[in-house]
Order: structure tokens, then sequence, then C-alpha cells
């Protein structure tokens, strides 16, 4: 393999960054023109590496390279990753996922090299829930979970999913049965494989390049509106306030407090705002999300069970109400043994640890085992492992033997799960 891989997907990535909903750093939010000129360039991409590119209903960008020709009935092998960030983001988050496969086929087609099966690439459309806070939006069509619902969900300023699919105008796009058939065959799949960047220190703090995922933790998201009385900051005695932004911050210490008793347990308030709040009024309404996550399902739901209840009993000594929105939670997803021991197999024969590591962070994965086997392949995250940060990085170096790994994977895959 040519040793320019790595530095190309690196090229790719930055390419990409260009296309952004701000002026100094990378958002990409769902259906923004960023976001459209983001998926155009995935598509020319996946031309140019000889794969046979299109868009589905919801807008994931999906390659297919063919199988060899001689092969009958060959089962399709998945992989991919979102390309949506969050606000502010780093340039690998889920375009990493994307992006290594497709250098990799690039390579493949310039050799001459066919697979014994057809190899899809899905650029997923929308996995942050950035713009109309889902959870795993793109996936949950291809996996067959879409929520119908979620059309009518309005972003920031008012826009229905719907009205900003339909101007989007994707062969199908908001179109509920065209949705629905999006959903992917799960009897032609032989699995679904994503490769990420770690986002995290584990890899980089062991000196390891690669990693094999073994479980990715469930999570759960809730949107909090909490309503008190506004009222004049200047002439309201302390005990007579019934004031929504302090009764929040109780709440999200709550939060804070009790995911902190149990190691694998991590809860986390990201947005917290005063709607039309003032300097001189006493908070009226507060409005703050929650992400709480666990390595395994049952502690996930009693943290929850326990901070819903803290919340409402905060909210009754105040004075407040508090009413509580829960996004579709996902639960946790092991990785199949079988592909992770055909990982597994191809980094030690390259010399390397075979390291096994759980992810704390969700991955389109998640969804795509809802309806198939699922495996991933974490490339070491530089800059002590931070990530959702424009500092999140990876070297060259390890994108190169990423992809070199990933090529042996292919080669050597085989869906009848016997290693
Ligand atoms: O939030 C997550 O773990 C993912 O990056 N969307
Ligand atoms: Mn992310
Ligand atoms: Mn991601």
């Amino acid at each position: 393999m040519t040793p320019t891989l790595g530095q190309t997907i690196l090229d790719h990535a930055s390419a990409l960054a260009r296309f952004s909903d701000m002026e100094d750093g990378l958002t990409c939010a769902f259906l923004t023109p960023a976001h459209r000129a983001t998926q155009a360039q995935l598509v020319k991409w996946m031309e140019d590496a000889g794969m046979q590119v299109r868009i589905d209903a919801i807008g994931n960008v999906i390659g297919r390279y063919a199988a060899d020709p001689a092969v009958t009935e060959p089962k399709v092998l998945m992989t991919g990753s979102h390309f949506d960030t969050v606000r502010n983001g780093g340039r690998y988050d889920g375009r990493l996922g994307i992006l290594l496969p497709i250098v990799v086929v690039h390579a493949l087609n310039v050799a001459g090299i066919r697979l014994p099966y057809h190899f899809d690439i899905v650029g997923f459309a929308e996995e942050e829930g950035l713009r109309f806070k889902t959870s795993f939006l793109a996936s949950s069509v291809l996996a067959g979970r879409f929520d119908e619902a979620l059309l009518d969900r309005e972003d920031a300023d008012g826009i229905t999913m719907r009205d900003a699919l339909g101007a989007a105008a994707f062969p199908g796009a908001a179109d509920p049965a065209a949705l629905r058939a999006a959903a992917v065959d799960p009897a032609t799949l032989a699995g679904f494989v994503e490769v990420h960047i770690e986002q995290g220190p584990v890899l980089l703090n062991r000196g390891l390049p690669l990693g094999i995922v073994t479980q990715i933790a469930g999570s759960s998201r809730f949107q909090v509106r909490v309503e008190g009385l506004a009222s004049h900051a200047g002439t309201t005695p302390m005990d007579m306030r019934r004031d929504a932004a302090t009764g929040a911050a109780e709440m999200t210490l709550l939060v804070e407090s009790r995911c902190a008793q149990v190691p694998t347990l991590v809860g986390t308030v990201g947005q917290l705002q005063v709607p039309n709040g003032s300097s001189n009024v006493i908070p009226g309404a507060c409005v703050f999300s929650m992400d709480i996550r666990a390595g395994e399902d049952g502690i996930r739901e009693a943290a929850i069970a326990d901070i819903l209840a803290g919340i409402q009993s905060i909210a009754a000594r105040r004075g407040l109400t508090a009413t509580v929105d829960r996004v579709t939670p996902v639960n946790n997803a092991p990785c199949a043994r079988w592909l992770m021991d055909q990982l597994g197999a191809v980094l030690k024969k390259r010399g390397l640890e075979a390291f096994e590591l759980p992810s704390g962070a969700g991955h389109d994965a998640m969804m795509m085992q809802r309806i198939t086997d699922v495996a991933m392949l974490f490339v070491r995250c530089g800059n002590g492992g931070i990530s959702h940060n424009p500092l999140e990085t990876i070297t060259a170096e390890d994108a190169q033997l990423a992809a070199e790994t990933f090529v042996d994977f292919l080669r050597h895959f085989r869906a009848d799960r016997t290693n």
C-alpha cells in the first residue's frame, strides 16, 4: 500500500473542515449549506474511489464497492460513521470512519483488488443531535428504527425537520414511506465495522495506536424545563423567590453527585439557558439538557430514576415545576466477538497488541447493532485524548497504520463467523 494513505486521510479531513456553519471553527449541523457541501464532497470522493454512490431519504451518502462479479449472492459488509459535528468540534470525530475506508477502497480499486462481498461505506448524515436534539438520527433510518414523530420536531429557528428535509430534496426526503424504505434488509448484511477516533486518552496513555472496542455505553438524553416566577431582582426578598435558574443549578449538582457514585456512570448538563433572561429579573424559566451514560443499562436506569425523582423534589421544595422530555434512550451495545477476533488477528499479524477497550462515546454502530453484528476499530487520539473540541487530533502515522490494518481486515474478512 502507498505510504501516503494516512496523509491523504488527514488532508481530506482538513478539506472537509473548511465547510463549516461558523467562521473560526468546525460546526456542521444537519442539512445546513456546509453539511450539503460536505455531503457532495463525499459523493465525489466515493465516485473517484470506484464506488457506486447514492443518497438516501435522510441524506446518508452510501457508496458501494461492488463484490467480485465471480461471487454469487454476495453479502454486504458495511462500514461508516457520521459527517455532522458538534458545535465547534473536531475534524476526525465521525469523519475518520468515512474517509479512511474511502481512501482504502481507492487503493484497492487502483490495485485491481475486488472483494468477495459488497463493501458499503455509509457517510451518516446525522449522529450528534445538534440541530434537532435527536439521537442517532441517520443510522436509525438505516436500521429501520426511525421515529416519524421527529419530522415535526423544530430546530432553534422553528424550522421543522420535515421542512428541512423537503428543502434538501433528496429522493424521498420528508416522505415517511421513503424513510421507511431506506432501511437496509438485515438479511443482506454480513456485519457493520466502524472506524472511529478514540475520543479519550486510553490508547495514548498505553502507547498504542489502535484498539478494539468491546461495547458501547448506553445513553439517555433529556430536556428539562423548570418554571418559576419572573419578578423584580431588586424588590423580591430572597425567601419569596421562585427562581427557576437556582432550581436548575441544584438539579445540575444532583446530576453530578449522583453520577459520581459509580465509576462507569457519567452525567452531563451541557446546555443550560434562561430563555429571554434579563440581569434584573429573577429567572422565571430555565431549560437544560441532561446526558446520562453507563456501561451497564441497569446502572444508568437506576441513576435516572433517582435523578428524575430528585428533580421533582427540588422543584416542589422551591415552588417550581419541572417538565422532563426524554429523547429515546439507546441501550448498551456489545460488539460481536467473532468480528473483534478478526480485527485482533490482523493487529497481531502486524505485531501490534490486540488491545480491547469499551467506548464511553456513542457511535452509529450502536444503532446498527440492532440489526447486525458490529465491531469498532479505535484510532489513538492525540492532545491528551481531547475530543468534541477543535484540539482533537490524530497523526498521519496512526491513520496510515489504521488504513493498512483495515485493508488486511477486509482482505481476510470471512462472513461465516469461523475465525
Ligand atoms: O455523544 C456522543 O457520544 C457522540 O459523540 N454523539
Ligand atoms: Mn461526537
Ligand atoms: Mn462520533
